[in-house]
């Protein structure tokens, strides 16, 4: 870290600013279990500070030109790209993810969010609709207001980059609150909105527990707009605050995501995509594939080729450029991870792998939150370990006989986020995609992400999409103007 850049502040107005009551929260870097930095315990006050500023802001923000909002947005992903390395760094101390990962990853894709709606803005269409011989109508979408945009810790500036740009990008004002677990950077980000010169009040950023930054901004009259991402339980109380105001919500919350593979799969790419889909940032990504599906004639096969490559992924301190498993990212997630791993067991599963917090990783990590890739067999299909989120490093593996039993698995889920699928039979793939209740289903990949496809979940994953034209949608509001001939 660079000198000062430890002193998180909020960022309202251009400014920024500590908080009204003045009291902060410990930031504790998860590799170590220590405190490194300090995060602004905010609350209703700086929301309203914060929504004054947005509030001023709208005004001319809302009618600034798309080709100069696009050109400032383009700034902040040249600001960001410029910084690539701070931010990575930035990224791995907060998360406990490897730096490789923050540096290949997260940062890029949050600079892309920027730039994909930056230009998007400058290529939308308007539709019209001509009434028989009688009128013409056309629509016209118009920014909504002051956005209120709420991100969790797993990959904070890239959701909550993914939020703020087409936010911003459609002429909105945004207040914006990081997960308080991981604020530093949405720190850097205020910093780079600055050398691109967005004008003040346009983002606003306030740090903060979700009780008091969270729900002041979902309880907020003026905020018309909300994008939530995190979990189930916390999207069910934003959406409880935000319906009697009638607010425009977006959530995009939990998964039990489905990977299945045929036994006609390319098994040495199903293996390697499945070892990347369990574990990528400790599993700690919403579409992690959890339960893993292998058709019986593929299972050993697949098992032993599995476990063999997980045991191989280096474990390491998240700051050295060899490790490719981190931390987790707090001691509560990783008590949560130990819990489920005890619950499977009592279920009747096996650990083949895993199981526990590795052997020391260093001195320096002595004290961090460090699980092994934890791989469980032999667990009842519709057990609780295979029915809630863990978000972490643990996977079931379970065989099946046929596509519709699997399909009847995949399904048999509160949720309905992301599925993988793994065959070379083309039919099958268009078959079984069409029958998966998720609002991804990827064939024989996973994470391949294009920015303009529709992107959440269904049940209780959240309601609305993101991403691409959804995204242009929600934070603009259609109006019909309709002229009689
Ligand atoms: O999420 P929270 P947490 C899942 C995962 C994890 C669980 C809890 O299963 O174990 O959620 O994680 C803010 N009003 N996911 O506790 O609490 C909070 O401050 C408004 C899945 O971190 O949902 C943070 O900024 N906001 C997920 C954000 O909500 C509130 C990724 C998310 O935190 C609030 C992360 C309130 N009442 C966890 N309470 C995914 N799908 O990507 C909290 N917040």
């Amino acid at each position: 870290m660079t000198e000062g850049s430890n002193e998180i502040r909020n960022y309202i107005d251009g400014q920024y600013v500590a908080p009204v009551g003045g009291a902060y929260l410990d930031n504790i870097e998860p590799a170590t279990g220590k405190p490194y930095s300090q995060v602004p315990d905010s609350d209703a006050r700086d929301v309203e500070l914060a929504v004054t500023a947005a509030e001023r802001a709208f005004e001319k923000w809302s009618r600034t030109p798309a080709a100069e909002r696009s050109k400032l947005l383009l700034r902040v992903a040249d600001a960001i790209e410029r910084d690539l390395e701070r931010f990575a760094l930035a990224e791995s101390v907060d998360t406990g993810k490897p730096l490789s990962l923050a540096r290949n990853l997260d940062i890029p894709r949050a600079a892309s969010n920027f730039r994909f709606f930056a230009t998007a803005i400058l290529h939308t269409e308007n539709e019209a609709h001509v009434t028989d011989g009688m009128a013409f109508n056309y629509t016209l979408r118009q920014p909504r207001g002051i956005t209120g945009l709420i991100s969790p810790w797993n990959l904070p500036l890239y959701l909550l980059s993914w939020k703020i740009a087409p936010a911003i990008a459609c002429g909105n004002t945004a207040v914006a609150k990081p997960s308080e677990l991981t604020p530093m950077t949405a720190h850097l980000l205020c910093q780079a909105c600055r050398e691109a010169g967005l004008p003040d009040g346009v983002l606003n950023i306030v740090h903060g527990t979700g009780p008091k930054v969270g729900q002041a901004i979902t309880a907020h009259p003026k905020i018309n707009t909300i994008s939530f991402t995190g979990g189930t339980l916390t999207g069910k109380k934003v959406a409880e605050t935000c319906a009697p105001m009638f607010k425009k919500i977006s959530l995009e919350l939990g998964g039990k995501n489905p990977n299945i593979v045929f036994a006609d799969a390319d098994l040495d790419a199903a293996i390697t995509g499945s070892v990347r889909s369990s574990f990528a940032n400790q599993g700690q990504v919403c579409l992690c594939g959890s339960r893993i599906f292998v058709e019986r004639a593929a299972y050993q096969s697949f098992v032993d080729g599995f476990v063999d490559k997980t045991s191989k992924l280096r474990m390491g301190d998240p700051l050295d450029p060899a490790t490719e498993q981190g931390a987790i990212v707090s001691k509560t997630q990783l008590e949560k991870v130990k819990f489920y791993v005890d619950l499977a067991q009592q279920e009747g599963g096996r650990v083949v792998l895993g199981g526990s917090p590795p052997e020391q990783i260093n001195d320096r990590c002595r004290d961090g939150f460090f699980f092994q890739p934890t791989i469980i067999t032999d667990l009842p299909v519709g057990c609780r370990t295979n029915r809630e989120e863990i978000f972490g490093p643990v996977v079931s593996i379970t065989p099946f006989d046929s596509e519709e039993e699997v399909i009847g698995h995949a399904n048999d889920s509160e949720y309905g986020l992301a599925s993988s699928v793994w065959t070379q039979n083309l039919n099958r793939a268009h078959r079984v995609a069409e029958q998966i209740h998720t609002g991804t289903v990827w064939v024989n990949c996973w994470l391949l992400r294009d920015l303009r496809v529709p992107f959440g979940g269904m049940k209780q994953s959240g309601i609305g999409r993101e991403g691409g034209n959804e995204a242009l949608h929600f934070f603009t509001e259609p109006k019909n103007v309709c002229i009689a001939k």
